[in-house]
């Protein structure tokens, strides 16, 4: 079996940025730089078949590159707690259409739906057992941050082995997305 996601690389000027924002927040696991990217879609287990059948149809997928900055962070939480904080994105439009691309292509196989709401963001910590009030303070800490600009021209297949120390994440296949007009 193996356990997969559809991701976004970040350029590793981009995560000095991103490194610089990991400290300061107790009970926060920090991601290690080869753990940072941004996922377009979560897939979870599937047999060899199924990810034969998942490489085929994000192969089909024609999409244009596009230009992408992160702003800004935030986090995840419920009632209590905070879960996770994320750096997020300016412009989530380009993003949602390459995501909804994804969707179709993954649903076209027969895989099931993500019934979550599609909210682009690259992970920088886990957390456990912080209250809300923490990442509100972290948050508006870091309200000023922003990457420079850089090109996603091409989105990732990645594996994920959960190991004791934290997830490992290898690329296994990458997608190009168009870089020139295509004539008409
Ligand atoms: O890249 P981030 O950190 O946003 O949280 C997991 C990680 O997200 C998420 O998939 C990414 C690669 O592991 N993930 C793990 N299990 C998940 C699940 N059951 C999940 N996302 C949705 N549903």
């Amino acid at each position: 079996m193996h356990r997969l996601f559809v991701a976004i690389e970040i350029p590793e000027g981009v995560k000095d940025g991103l490194t610089a924002l990991c400290g300061g927040v107790d009970g926060a696991r920090w991601r290690q730089r080869e753990q940072m990217h941004l996922t377009l879609r979560f897939i979870g287990e599937v047999d060899g078949a199924v990810a034969r059948d998942i490489d085929d149809t994000l192969r089909g997928i024609r999409a244009p590159a596009f230009s992408l900055t992160l702003q800004g962070t935030g986090f995840f939480a419920d009632r209590k707690r905070a879960r996770v904080l994320w750096a997020g994105v300016r412009e989530e439009r380009p993003l949602k259409q390459l995501h909804d691309k994804i969707e179709r292509a993954l649903a076209d196989i027969g895989l099931e739906p993500e019934r979550r709401r599609f909210r682009p963001h690259v992970t920088l910590a886990r957390l456990s057992d912080v209250p809300r009030v923490e990442a509100e303070g972290y948050a508006a800490r870091h309200g000023e941050y922003a990457s420079g600009e850089f090109t996603v021209d091409r989105f990732m297949l990645f594996s994920s082995y959960l190991a004791r120390d934290g997830a490992i994440y290898t690329p296994e296949a990458e997608y190009p997305l168009a870089t020139e007009e295509v004539p008409v």
